[in-house]
C-alpha cells in the first residue's frame, strides 16, 4: 500500500525514449474494503481535471465506495492521482443538496419541490421574453465540468429556443485562452498534440503550466521518461520553485522565473533568439506559414539582455532556453495558467504555437503543442457552443456557417444570435451589474469564490434586479446567494461523455442514484425546454431527444464535416476500450492522433472558426481583410510586442500577486473539501513569501499577514517559500461554505478568498481574467500559532524545512498499485490513417499511434491485472 497524500505521483516505471509507457493500476478503496467487497465496477473517467484518466468506480449496496485505474486507457495506462483516487468519489456521501430551494416571505431559502423550483424559472423567464428585453435579458454562466451532452442542449436551448448571445461558462476564466490562441495561429480550437508525445519526445516546455499539481498523472508520465535512459531535458517558465523548476534544474533544463506579467516579453526573445540563430525551418515557414516579416519584426528588439530587464531573470538563461528549443530534434510545449491568466494571455500562448511552426514541430511524435485545458471538460463547452463559441466549431461570423445551425435545428437563422461575437462571461456579469441581465442561469460553477474581485461579485448576486438560478451538487457560497437552487446530480450519477486535453473522448456511465430528488443537467434543462415550450419551424419540438445517448446523437451531426468531427463514434464504441480522439470520422475511423500532420491547417476562409484578431488590442479582423491575405490552409505566424499589466507594484501596493492551485484541491474544494484525505492534506489556507521578502516584513512561518490590494483584503499564515523576491502567491481555493453564513467575512475574521483581492481585468483577445497579476501590500498583523497549514510535497515546500512536519496521509489514505500489469492494446488507428490523407473541414488526420512512435503502445506484455482490461460491458464483475 501506498499513501498518495505523502508519494503524489506514486511508484516510479522508468522507460526509455520511445519504448511504450508501463502499466500501473492505482486502486483505491474505502477502508477496510478490499477488491472481494465490491459489488460493481463501472467504467467512467475522472472528472478532477483535464487530464482525463479512465477509470472504473467501484459500487457496493448502491453507493460509490471507490476507485481503481484503467490499465487499458490511453491516457493514463492504469494511474491515478490523489484528486482521482481520495476526490472522485468521497464526497458522494456528505452534505448533499437533495431537493430544489426557492426563497420564502422572509426571503430565506427554503425547500421547495422541483414544480415549484421549475415552475418560478419558467414564469420568470417568459414574463422576461415578453417584455421588451426578450431574450437578451438571459444569460448563463456555464462550467467545465458538465458533460458533452448537457452542454450541446444548453447550447440549443440558448442559440434557437431563446436566441440570446449572452452564454459563456467559467472556461472563460479556465481555457478561453487555449481556444483563442488554437484559432489565431490554426484557424480553428483543437490541440495538435497527443500526451503520448512524452514517450517520444527530446524536451518538454511547461509554460505558466504546474504539470506536477495541476495534471499529476501526466507528470508521472514525464517523470517515467526523466528517470528513465535517453530522458528529456524539462523547460519550466513559472515565477515559483515548483516540482516542475526543480526537475528542469535535474535534467540540464531551465527553469526561467519571470516577473508576473512579462510573458510576452521572454517569448519574443526567444523567437528572436530562434529566429537569429538560424533555427528554423524555412522550408515549412515558406509553404505552410504567413506572417514570417511582420513577426520578425515585431520581436526585433527583444534582445535577451532587453527581456532579461524586464522579466528580471538572466539573459542566458533565456539564450540556453532558445537553444534547447532550437536544437532539439523533437520539443513538446504546454501552456497553462501562468499565461492564460494574464494580460497578453494569446499573444503569449500564440508565442509558442509560433516557435513550433518556425521549426517545423508539429504533427510528429515527440512534437506536440498542448494548449491546455484545465477542466475535464473544458473541451466540450467550447466544441458544443456553451460558452461564447458556436457550435462545431463555427464561425459566428459567417453566414454559412449560421445557416448549417439553422438548417440543423430547423430554425429561422434570425433566432441564431450572430450579429456580434457572442458576449463573454466579464461582460455579461456586467449586464448583470447593469441590470440589462434579468436573470443569470448558473450551473456547475462556484462565482462566488472563483471570480476576480469577490466584493463586487457578492454585491451583483445580491442585488434584487437580478434573479439567479444556481444548479450544484452542494449548497455552495454561490448557491446561498441564489432565487433558485437546483440540487445536481454529479460524476457517478448520471451518464455523459467528455474529452480531455488531447481530444481523447471517454464515456462515463451511472454507477449510483443521484441523492434525493437531485437530476442532472441533462434533465433539468430538457424539463425547462418542454416547459418553455421551444419549437422549431414546423412546430414540432426544438429539442429532440430525451436521454444523454439521445443528445449525443444529435451533436454527432452538428460536428459533421468540421474539424471537431464525432461522426465515428458511438456510445458503444467508447465502451470496454480506451478512449479514443476526435477527429473520429470516415477518414479516420479510430480516431485521430494528430493533427496537422501535412501541415494543412483549417485557415480557409469558409471553414475557419474566426477571422483572427490583433493581438495586442484584440480588434477583429473582418472576413474581406482575412480573405485578402489568402490563408487557404496555411497557419498564421502572429506576434505583438510586450506591454506592462494593467496593475504593477507600486508604492502602495509594492509586491506582484498571484494565484493558483496545490495538488490536493480542485477550485473551491467543493468536492476535494469533502474527501478526508485531501481536507487534512491542505486544511486551510496561506500565503507564500520569499525568504528575502519575509526577513524584509520581519515574519516568520506560519505568521499571520494581512494582504490588501485596491479591492479588497486577505488573511492567511505566511508559507516562506522557495519563489522569487517581490512576488507573493495564494491558493484561490479557500472560500467559505464550510464555515457557512458569512457571505465574505470569514467567521474567524480572517477572509481566505484569495479573490477577494484579484483584479477586473481580462486579455483583449481572449478575454480571460487576470488572475496571476495584480499588486498587494503586505503586512504582519500576529504572530504564528506554528507552522502555515501548507503542505511540504509541491510548489509551497517551505524553504526551511526544520521543525515543519512532512505532508503524510493517515492510515486510511492506502493505494495499491500494481505495475507490470499489461500494458494498453495498441489501438488499430494505424492502418486506416496515413499521413497524406487530409481530413474533413480542411483539418487533417493523421495517426502515428496513441503512444507515440510506432511500436510504442506494443501489445505484449505479462498477464494482466485481473478485470481491468474487461471488455465485457461496463458493469460486470471481473
Ligand atoms: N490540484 C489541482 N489540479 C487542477 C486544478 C486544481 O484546482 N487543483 N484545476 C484544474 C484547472 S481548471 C486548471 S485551469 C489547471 C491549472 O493548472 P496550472 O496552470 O498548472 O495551475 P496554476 O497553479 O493556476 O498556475 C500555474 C503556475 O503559473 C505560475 N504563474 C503565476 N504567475 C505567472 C506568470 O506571470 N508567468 C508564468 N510563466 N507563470 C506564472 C504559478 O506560479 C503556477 O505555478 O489545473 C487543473 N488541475
Ligand atoms: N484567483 C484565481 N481565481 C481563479 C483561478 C486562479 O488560478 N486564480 N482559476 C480559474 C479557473 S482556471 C477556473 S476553472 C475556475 C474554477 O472555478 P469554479 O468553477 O467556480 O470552481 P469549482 O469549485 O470547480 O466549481 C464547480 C462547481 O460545480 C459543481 N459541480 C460539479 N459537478 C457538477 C455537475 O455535474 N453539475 C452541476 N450542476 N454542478 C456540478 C461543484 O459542486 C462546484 O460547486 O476558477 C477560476 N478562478
Ligand atoms: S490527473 Fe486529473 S484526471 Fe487524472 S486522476 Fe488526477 S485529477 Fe483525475
Ligand atoms: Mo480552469
Amino acid at each position: 500500500m501506498s499513501d498518495r497524500i505523502a508519494d503524489v505521483w506514486g511508484t516510479r516505471t522508468p522507460h526509455a525514449k520511445d519504448t511504450p509507457w508501463p502499466v500501473r493500476v492505482d486502486t483505491h478503496l474505502d477502508a477496510p474494503l478490499t477488491e472481494e467487497d465490491v459489488d460493481r465496477w463501472v467504467q467512467s473517467a475522472c472528472v478532477l481535471c483535464s487530464n482525463g484518466c479512465g477509470c472504473d468506480i467501484a459500487v457496493r449496496d448502491g453507493r460509490m465506495v471507490g476507485v481503481r485505474g484503467r490499465a487499458a486507457d490511453t491516457v493514463n495506462h492504469g494511474r491515478l492521482g490523489p484528486k482521482g483516487l481520495y476526490g472522485s468519489w468521497q464526497w458522494s456521501r456528505t452534505d448533499r443538496l437533495t431537493r430544489p430551494l426557492v426563497r420564502d416571505g422572509s426571503g430565506e431559502l427554503v425547500e421547495s419541490d422541483w414544480d415549484t423550483a421549475m415552475g418560478r424559472i419558467v414564469e420568470r423567464s417568459k414574463e422576461l421574453l415578453a417584455s421588451d428585453a426578450g431574450a437578451l435579458s438571459h444569460g448563463f454562466y456555464t462550467s467545465g465540468q458538465l458533460f458533452l451532452e448537457e452542454y450541446y442542449t444548453l447550447a440549443v436551448i440558448g442559440k434557437a429556443g431563446l436566441g440570446t448571445p449572452h452564454m459563456d461558462g467559467n472556461t472563460r476564466l479556465c481555457t478561453a485562452t487555449a481556444a483563442a490562441a488554437l484559432k489565431e495561429n490554426f484557424g480553428s480550437d483543437g490541440q495538435p498534440g497527443s500526451y503520448g508525445d512524452i514517450e517520444a519526445t527530446d524536451a518538454v516546455f511547461l509554460f505558466g503550466h504546474n504539470m506536477a499539481e495541476t495534471q499529476t498523472v501526466l507528470w508521472a508520465r514525464v517523470l517515467d521518461r526523466i528517470h528513465g535512459s535517453d530522458p528529456p531535458r524539462i523547460v519550466c517558465v513559472d515565477p515559483r520553485t515548483t516540482k516542475v523548476a526543480e526537475a528542469a534544474e535535474e535534467t540540464g533544463g531551465v527553469h526561467l522565473a519571470p516577473l508576473p506579467g512579462t510573458n510576452l516579453a521572454l517569448m519574443n526573445a526567444l523567437t528572436r533568439e530562434i529566429v537569429r540563430r538560424g533555427w528554423t525551418d524555412e522550408d515549412y515557414i515558406a509553404r505552410h506559414t504567413l506572417g514570417f516579416d511582420e513577426l520578425k519584426a515585431v520581436v526585433e528588439p527583444y534582445t535577451p539582455e532587453h527581456a532579461a530587464r524586464i522579466c528580471r531573470v538572466p539573459a542566458d538563461d533565456i539564450r540556453r532556453a532558445a537553444e534547447i528549443f532550437g536544437t532539439s530534434e523533437r520539443v513538446l510545449s504546454t501552456v497553462l495558467q501562468g499565461f492564460y491568466q494574464s494580460h497578453q494571455a494569446t499573444a503569449a500562448s500564440c508565442a509558442v504555437n509560433n516557435l513550433h511552426l518556425l521549426r517545423g514541430l508539429l504533427g510528429r511524435p515527440g512534437c506536440g503543442i498542448l494548449q491546455m485545458n484545465g477542466q475535464p471538460t473544458a473541451q466540450n463547452t467550447r466544441e458544443c457552443g456553451a460558452d461564447g463559441d458556436l457550435p462545431g466549431f463555427r464561425n459566428w461570423d459567417n453566414p454559412a456557417h449560421i445557416r448549417q445551425l439553422a438548417g440543423l435545428w430547423n430554425v429561422d437563422p434570425l433566432v441564431i444570435p450572430h450579429w456580434a461575437p457572442p458576449t463573454h462571461a466579464m461582460q455579461i456579469w456586467r449586464y448583470c451589474e447593469q441590470g440589462s441581465v434579468k436573470l443569470l442561469w448558473i450551473s456547475g460553477t462556484n462565482p462566488a469564490v472563483s471570480l476576480p474581485e469577490l466584493p463586487r461579485i457578492r454585491d451583483i448576486l445580491g442585488r434584487d434586479s437580478l434573479f439567479t438560478v444556481v444548479q450544484d451538487g452542494f449548497l455552495t457560497e454561490t448557491a446561498r446567494l441564489a432565487d433558485v437552487v437546483l440540487p445536481a446530480a454529479l460524476w457517478g450519477e448520471k451518464q455523459g461523455t467528455f474529452t480531455n486535453v488531447d481530444r481523447t473522448v471517454h464515456l462515463s456511465e451511472k454507477a449510483v442514484e443521484p441523492p434525493g430528488q437531485a437530476r442532472s443537467d441533462l434533465d433539468v434543462w430538457l424539463d425547462y425546454a418542454r416547459r418553455m415550450d421551444f419549437r422549431d419551424r414546423d412546430g414540432a419540438p426544438l429539442v429532440k431527444w430525451s436521454d444523454p445517448q439521445g443528445a449525443f446523437e444529435a451533436w454527432k451531426e452538428c460536428t459533421r464535416g468540421r474539424p471537431v468531427d464525432y461522426t465515428g463514434l458511438s456510445y458503444d464504441k467508447l465502451r470496454g476500450g480506451s478512449g479514443i480522439p476526435w477527429p473520429v470520422d470516415e477518414a479516420a475511423p479510430h480516431g485521430t492522433d494528430r493533427l496537422y500532420a501535412d501541415a494543412e491547417f483549417p485557415t480557409h476562409a469558409d471553414v475557419c472558426e474566426t477571422y483572427g484578431h490583433d493581438l495586442l488590442t484584440g480588434g477583429a479582423i473582418g472576413e474581406e481583410a482575412y480573405r485578402a491575405k489568402r490563408p487557404d490552409g496555411r497557419a498564421f505566424l502572429k506576434a505583438a510586442p510586450y506591454v506592462p499589466p494593467p496593475e504593477t507594484p507600486s508604492e502602495d501596493h509594492p509586491f506582484a500577486f498571484t494565484t493558483g492551485r496545490t495538488v490536493y484541491h480542485l477550485h473551491t474544494r467543493t468536492k476535494t473539501g469533502r474527501a478526508r484525505q485531501l481536507r487534512r492534506a491542505a486544511p486551510r489556507v496561506w500565503v507564500e513569501l520569499s525568504a528575502g521578502d519575509a526577513t524584509r516584513l520581519g515574519a516568520a512561518e506560519g505568521d499571520l499577514v494581512r494582504l490588501e490590494s485596491p479591492r479588497g483584503v486577505m488573511e492567511a499564515p505566511v508559507r516562506i517559500g522557495r519563489g522569487r523576491d517581490g512576488v507573493v502567491f495564494a491558493p484561490f481555493h479557500y472560500g467559505y461554505w464550510d464555515r457557512p453564513g458569512t457571505g465574505g467575512a470569514a467567521p474567524d475574521g480572517h477572509p481566505s478568498a484569495a479573490n477577494e483581492l484579484t483584479l477586473t481585468e481580462w486579455d483583449p483577445v481572449s478575454k480571460q481574467p487576470l488572475f496571476k497579476v495584480g499588486a498587494v501590500r503586505v503586512t504582519r498583523i500576529a504572530d504564528a500559532a506554528g507552522p502555515s497549514p501548507a503542505p511540504t510535497t509541491t510548489a509551497s515546500a517551505p524553504a526551511d524545512p526544520a521543525g515543519i512536519p512532512a505532508t503524510a496521509g493517515s492510515p486510511d489514505a492506502g493505494v495499491t498499485e500494481q505495475v507490470g500489469a499489461a500494458p494498453p492494446p495498441k489501438p488499430p488507428r494505424q492502418p486506416e490513417d496515413s499521413p497524406e490523407q487530409p481530413g474533413s473541414g480542411g483539418s487533417t488526420a493523421s495517426a502515428a499511434g496513441r503512444g507515440g512512435p510506432e511500436g510504442a503502445e506494443g501489445p505484449e506484455g505479462p498477464g494482466g491485472t485481473e478485470g481491468t482490461e474487461g471488455t465485457e460491458g461496463t458493469e460486470g464483475r471481473p
